[in-house]
């Protein structure tokens, strides 16, 4: 194919672009109109969105993509993209059939649902574009460190609705890009100047331009077609364009909408005095007269070709593409097209406009007037879908059984895992090698210094550090080059999870396998929570670590408490969570989560604990800064185990118990005291520590499911370790976070449950203070066990 597309491949190209318009839009037809719905409710779809993009799509598809390169494609243009893969052969009818049903081709591209190919999932607006900017910094890191240098360089591209752009994460990322010195990056504004509820203000393309070129973009706006172009060029059309160009957006889009008869009036009113014009418009009927007003450069097979074609350089690029919302369907332009849909009359019209005969609706050529075999000739030479299999693998790296590390007598979770990536980044392993870390802007608070000492700060270009050049004192050495394995990111926990989110598909992108750690405040989790979850849609593989965390961090400041996100970790779908009191639990829970982000495998659950860990998935360490007294003791495998699975006593309950106490994280001492100060007035007590109530609830909800499948011995670690437990004994639960996180403990074996934890924030203070402000010291466990396992009087009761 020539890089400008000769005549005969736009010839074939503007083919294919009415075909996937037509396989596009019919295909949410079918889902609304022709499947049968049972439950009567229509599936929606967006038939005028997909028009917007429908020509520069299958430019980019047909002409410009190589298999390098990787798209997150426009929520609601997922039609588009089902169609051009079903055109090249890698998608099925079926799927296209079943679009928006059950296992169907889905209603937003997904990388994980969908079997065509996706590169990156969208849905939520504005996650898939920033993805994009990642993903090419991502690359940058894996081919900096020496790897995959065999592949070409790919581009990473993101086509997105124009008001996409009032995500506010979309700004964040870009000044991180600038930051970052970003590269290969294009981002393609389906400029259609119609939002979903509205048109959008006037002179956005403006704004936009200013923000990109301000950071380092070079920006292209596609706004006249050929036919525009030419028409100017007549005597007379400069008067057109200034027309075109003060139109107000609302106009226009109403214009478009009410055809060839609209525009001759409204333009005969407005400049048809003005000489030559007037000749220029008469010498056009009424559908030619719409032919051009429509023909701006997004819908310009040609012009978006060339300029396609014109990027000989790797500056990131914005395509500012005007276009029409709805182009060539009845309701093209129309304010409320967005969740518009042709009627059947409409479809009908539609099909034989196309060519297509009733029940060929489906068939790839039908209705082309280039043979088939030309199409075919065509589709296989798409550079796009050349290269075979562009679903990349890399093999898994080795993790430790257990990870090295000195624990003092008093430590916090925090520092342990500071101690632990030293130890890490003094070893020259593959595991270490790998791991690449990142945090906006706490990398030290979050005690991440030793390992940046050691293993330095990534940039593409080497920068010395000045403090040390001028022999300042400093902890750190914060020098930046190529071969730096920490990311230092500004503020924007959003831009973390993004980060989190390219680098942790690596392996499937670059075919390079890394090992993504990023660090941020616990509350801060929420600020990004929508990018987490979109990461975790997609599969993208990290580790999380979350410190310092809830009331604990106090002197902090109570703004920084956090109390949800003990629940955020256990409803995280893709998210393993954990809370370890001690160090050693950190060290095991570490190493078993340097090899579960690697893992994918068989969905078929555990007998032992029911979870299905050969699947893998993320890890979210939620971790303190409290230092604690450290337990001395080995750490066995069974141990190990039972930590990674969730739980384990740490006082065996006796026979007669008639008291549990169970407890997460941070708490630990106050659980211990309470407990010894009871030990006395309640026979039997259990101290259970739990490391991860995520885990034990999930494998605890799953073995009920298996029970209920009829597998009657199935058994949860949960139900193992209160296989024992009395009937009357109660349980008291604590932990440093929203109480709801342990209750349902006692629908386990059916035990009365007092929950403690923390329901409202916002005071600073010591420690101790904060704890019986908020009900979770020694005395609150002691208090609630006297109400919940009644018996005589706890003597410390008041005194701890
Ligand atoms: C975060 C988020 N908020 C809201 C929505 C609902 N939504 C879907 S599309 C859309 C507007 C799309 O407008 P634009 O991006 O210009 O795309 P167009 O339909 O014009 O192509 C909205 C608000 C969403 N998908 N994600
Ligand atoms: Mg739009």
């Amino acid at each position: 194919m020539t890089s400008s597309g000769s005549p005969q491949d736009l010839s074939i190209l503007a083919e294919l672009e009415r075909k996937v318009l037509w396989l596009a839009t019919w295909t949410i037809h079918h889902a609304n109109h022709v499947r049968d719905n049972a439950d009567g409710l229509k599936v929606g779809g967006h038939q005028a969105s997909c028009a917007s993009l429908a020509t520069i799509m299958t430019a980019l598809y047909f002409h410009t993509l190589r298999s390098q390169d990787r798209v997150a494609v426009k929520p609601h243009a997922s039609p588009n993209f089902h169609a051009i893969q079903y055109l090249l052969g890698r998608q099925t009818r079926d799927k296209l059939e079943a679009f928006r049903g059950f296992k169907g081709a889905q209603s937003y591209p997904s990388r994980t649902k969908d079997s065509d190919d996706v590169d990156f999932s969208t849905g939520s607006v504005g996650l898939g574009v920033a993805q994009t900017l990642f993903s090419s910094l991502a690359q940058d890191y894996v081919r900096s460190h020496g790897w995959g240098l065999a592949r070409p360089e790919g581009r990473m591209i993101a086509l997105l609705g124009d008001a996409e752009l009032d995500e506010g994460n979309i700004f964040e990322a870009m000044l991180e890009g600038w930051k970052q010195g970003l590269r290969n990056c294009w981002w393609i504004v389906d400029y259609n100047r119609q939002s979903l509820d509205a048109v959008v203000r006037e002179g956005l393309w403006e704004r936009y331009q200013n923000l990109f070129r301000n950071f380092g973009w070079d920006v292209v706006l596609l706004k006249y077609g050929a036919l525009q172009q030419a028409a100017f060029a007549e005597p007379g059309g400069e008067v057109l364009r200034r027309w075109i160009d003060n139109c107000p957006n609302q106009l226009y889009s109403a214009l478009v909408f009410q055809g060839g008869a609209a525009w001759r009036k409204r333009l005969t009113d407005e400049i048809g005095d003005q000489g030559p014009v007037t000749a220029l418009l008469e010498r056009r009927n009424d559908e030619e007269l719409a032919r051009l007003m429509n023909n701006l450069g997004g819908h310009d097979l040609a012009s978006i070709i060339a300029a396609f074609d014109a990027v000989n350089h790797d500056r990131p690029v914005c395509f500012i593409a005007y276009t029409i919302k709805g182009y060539s369907l009845p309701f093209a332009g129309h304010r409320d097209n967005h969740a518009g849909l042709m009627t059947p009359a409409q479809m009908e019209t539609f099909r034989k406009s196309m060519n297509i005969r009733p029940g060929e609706e489906w068939s790839r050529f039908e209705g082309l007037e280039h043979s088939a075999a030309e199409i075919e000739a065509f589709l296989d030479r798409v550079p796009f879908a050349n290269a075979g299999n562009r679903s990349l693998q890399a093999e898994r790296i080795a993790a430790p059984e257990s990870l090295a590390v000195t624990i003092q007598p008093r430590m916090s979770t925090q520092l342990g895992f500071g101690a632990l990536l030293n130890e890490l980044g003094r070893g020259d392993t593959a595991v270490a090698s790998r791991i690449v870390t990142a945090s906006p802007d706490v990398t030290v608070s979050t005690s991440l210094g030793p390992w940046v000492n050691r293993r330095g700060l990534f940039a593409r270009e080497t920068l010395a550090d000045i403090f040390k050049s001028e022999r300042i004192p400093s902890t750190f050495n914060w020098e930046f080059s190529p071969k730096g394995q920490h990311i230092e990111l500004g503020i924007a926990e959003m831009n973390l999870f993004s980060a989190l989110s390219a680098l942790g598909l690596s392996h499937v992108i670059n075919g390079e396998r890394l090992l993504p750690i990023g660090t941020l405040y616990d509350p801060f989790i929420a600020r990004g929570l929508d990018a987490l979850n979109y990461a975790c849609y997609q599969d993208a593989r990290f580790i999380l670590v979350a410190t310092p965390s809830g009331i604990t961090l106090a002197p902090e400041g109570g703004a920084h408490q956090s109390i949800a996100e003990p629940l955020i970790g256990m409803a995280q779908d893709g998210l393993a969570a954990f809370e370890p009191a001690f160090v050693d639990e950190l060290a095991a829970i570490l190493s078993f989560a340097l090899d579960y982000i690697q893992r994918e495998g068989g969905a078929e659950p555990s007998e032992r604990n029911w979870l299905r860990d050969e699947t893998g998935g993320s890890v979210y360490l939620r971790l303190s800064t409290r230092p604690i007294e450290q337990i001395k003791r080995d750490m066995t495998p069974a141990l190990k185990q039972a930590i990674v699975d969730g739980a384990y006593w740490l006082r065996a309950p006796g026979p007669n118990c008639q008291l549990v106490v169970a407890y997460t994280g941070a708490v630990a001492p106050e659980a211990i005291q309470a407990v010894g100060l009871m030990a006395e007035d309640r026979r039997d007590i259990g101290l259970l520590a739990i490391t991860s109530a995520d885990r034990l609830n999930a494998g605890w909800t799953a073995a009920c499911r298996a029970r209920e499948r009829g597998l009657v011995h199935a058994r949860s670690h949960i139900e193992r370790l209160f296989a024992g437990l009395p009937r009357h004994c109660g349980i008291v639960t604590v932990l440093d976070g929203h109480p709801a996180t342990l209750a349902w403990l006692g629908a386990v074996s059916g035990h009365r449950v007092r929950p403690l934890g923390v329901e409202h924030f916002g005071q600073t203070g010591p420690i101790d203070e904060l704890y019986r402000y908020y009900g979770i010291d020694a005395n609150a466990i002691i208090a609630a066990a006297q109400v919940i396992a009644p018996g005589r009087p706890i003597r410390y009761l008041g005194a701890a």
